[in-house]
């Protein structure tokens, strides 16, 4: 997979040279382009905003600076992959939708980032992410890409607000890079956490030591009983989504629930 990110504070993007991202990108299966919009101005003071059209408070991003720096990278060449992964996806479940770019644009009025999108995002071979300051892009740079036949998403991370679309593209592409093939050291991981396939929030774990400041974990735990270990978990995962995420609780699709779920 490549990504492409384009913002006006490449060193803040410097993160992803770390830990396992950075790991991927050396010689591994993700290659990251980090790129300054200002390349693409063509004035003396690299303009890159402008007042908004029919008044308002801060600055709009300029459609024209964007277009050239996304007319340029979204026409780019996705990378070349080995024979033998060409149509799968990456997490080994339908076919791939193909090299077409996706254009993604952070931004805290977009759909909010879930598994399901960074699973769907890992299964794609280029992204393109187009990081706003100040009020944001101009919105016809969405809709011209879009009308354009380019898969665009403006995705959110939450509920609030940020300066700049900088740090959510980190948390998108992390979620994203750590779903490929050979980025995770235990593939595990991926499975069995929160927001996996159970539609749960994750029970809590433990180390040694066994006892601690006097708190101790569930003895079950200590049991070597396989069984009983599972439906301790289990019971936890629900009892902890139940009390902090009753929202996950409403949306479980009833038939991945057994009697002893119903009991707990
Ligand atoms: Cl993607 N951008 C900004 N500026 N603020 C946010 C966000 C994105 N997601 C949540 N808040």
């Amino acid at each position: 997979m490549r990504i492409d990110v384009v913002t006006i504070f490449p060193d803040y993007l410097r993160a992803l040279e770390l830990s396992l991202i950075g790991r991927a990108t050396t010689g591994g299966p993700l290659e990251i382009g980090i790129h300054d919009l200002r390349k693409w101005t063509h004035d003396r003071h690299r303009t890159v905003d402008d007042t908004p059209i029919g008044g308002g408070a801060g600055m709009v991003m300029k459609p024209d600076v964007w277009g050239e720096a996304l007319d340029e990278l979204l026409s780019a060449p996705p990378p070349a992959r080995p024979d033998h992964e060409a149509d799968q996806g990456g997490q080994g479940g339908g076919p791939s939708q193909g090299g077409a770019p996706v254009l993604i644009i952070p931004t805290p009025s977009g759909e909010v980032l879930t598994q399901r999108i960074a699973e769907d995002l890992a299964t794609r071979e280029h992204l393109v992410m187009a990081c706003g300051r100040y009020e944001g892009i101009d919105a016809r740079v969405a809709e011209h890409y879009a009308s354009r036949g380019v898969e665009v998403r403006e995705l959110s991370i939450g509920d609030y607000v940020l300066n700049g679309g900088e740090a959510a593209a980190l948390v998108i592409i992390e979620a994203v890079a750590r779903l490929l093939p050979g980025v995770l050291g235990n593939p595990d991981s991926v499975v069995e956490e929160s927001h996996g396939a159970s539609g749960l929030l994750e029970y809590p774990v433990h180390t040694r030591p066994v006892s601690w400041r006097g708190l101790e974990p569930d003895p079950a735990l200590l049991s070597g009983d396989h069984g009983r270990i599972r439906r301790l978990r289990r019971d936890q995962a629900i009892a902890r989504t139940a009390q902090r995420r009753p929202d996950l609780i409403s949306r479980l699709d009833p038939a991945s629930l057994d009697s002893a779920d119903r009991a707990a």
